[in-house]
């Protein structure tokens, strides 16, 4: 029944087998979303929090050109040190898989990787979105053209396309591919009104797991509404199984960043608009964009970004279990 093309480890063929939960795991955020070696000890945490929750976890990875859920622990060490990953979205699993490469795969890719699988929640920190449209305007004392004025910039240099054109490929993915993703929200450095818009406009359900406000990643500021709120594991599994039943794609299980670790909206703005400027002076596009900005988050808040990172990665890996408990149940 498993594609042919994908390897999926013994432990995770015979879970999905015997109609067991299994819960997917990314690898980006391993590979480029956090450094080393806090990023090893996320990968293990998140693992092991979705064991103690009952369900078999799969982090997903193109293992040098095999597409593969279920990486070994030395898999994800190897990863987590290595240095030349590609980031791959679902657009560049082929060209990872034709060419051999070792790659990451982002929400996209795991996305399309798990479902190929057979597997039907995945874990994450926050998904990609709309980035920001601040973020696409140059000032002038950078000397760099602004995007309104300088529409095809390849002659100034290196690409520089526009963020606010800068659209993740998870929310492609998540309104046609059925998974559900248990994440914080979108990640704090998006424009997350455009964000949720376009996730309404993709049919993407956004439930709020325990909360009516969609959650914004590392930061506490949430004032936009999720589409449904829902009290339990069972009700979040209930309500996607309805969705895809009726022919929905993936959905978003969003819930809010661990009290203890969560940063405040104001002092969080401050570093993201320093982080924005430094990754513009630096001229980061496309899909360095992100990872460029969550590391230099990390160094301007003395680290609190990434405690916090890791605290909300571990919680939602948690949660994604004990909804696939109940997916496994029914
Ligand atoms: N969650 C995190 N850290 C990350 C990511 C999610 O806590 O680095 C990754 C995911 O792989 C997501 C990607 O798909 O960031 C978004 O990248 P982009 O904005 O280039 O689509
Ligand atoms: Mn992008």
């Amino acid at each position: 029944m498993i594609e042919p093309w994908l390897t999926v480890s013994p432990e995770v063929r015979e879970a999905l087998a015997s109609g067991r939960p299994v819960v997917a795991l990314e690898s980006t955020l391993v590979a480029h979303g956090l450094p080393w070696p806090t990023n090893l000890e996320v990968a293990r945490e998140a693992e092991a929090a979705v064991r103690a929750a009952g369900a078999v976890p799969a982090t997903v990875a193109v293992w040098h050109g095999v597409p593969t859920v279920g990486l070994t622990d030395d898999q994800v060490s190897e990863l987590a040190q290595a240095k030349g990953v590609l980031k791959a979205s679902r657009r560049d699993l082929g060209a990872a898989v034709g060419l051999k490469r070792l790659a990451a795969t982002t929400v996209s890719a795991t996305m399309a990787l798990a479902h190929a699988a057979g597997v039907r929640v995945f874990a994450t920190g926050g998904i990609g979105g709309a980035h920001r449209a601040e973020f696409g305007t140059r000032s002038a004392e950078s000397g760099v053209q602004g995007r309104t004025s300088d529409p095809l910039p390849l002659a100034a240099g290196p690409p520089t396309l526009a963020a606010c054109d800068d659209i993740s490929a998870d929310l492609t993915e998540l309104s046609r591919t059925p998974v559900l993703v248990a994440c914080a929200g979108a990640k704090s450095i998006l424009d997350l009104p455009r964000t949720l818009e376009i996730l309404e406009t993709l049919g993407v359900p956004v439930l709020g797991y325990r909360t009516d406000e969609f959650p914004a990643f590392y930061v506490a500021a949430a004032t936009l509404p999720v589409s449904a709120r829902v009290e339990s594991p069972a009700e979040a599994a209930a309500a996607f199984a309805a969705h895809v039943r009726m022919g929905g794609g993936g959905a978003v299980l969003a819930r809010p960043c661990p009290d203890a670790a969560a940063i405040p909206a104001a002092e969080f703005h401050e570093w993201l608009c320093e982080a924005e400027r430094d990754a513009q002076d630096a001229r980061v596009s496309g899909p360095r964009v992100t990872p460029f900005l969550l590391k230099r988050l990390a160094e301007l808040s003395g680290g609190r970004t990434l405690v916090a990172n890791r605290a909300l990665i571990v919680a939602n890996a948690t949660l994604a279990a004990e909804v696939a408990v109940e997916l496994a149940r029914s």
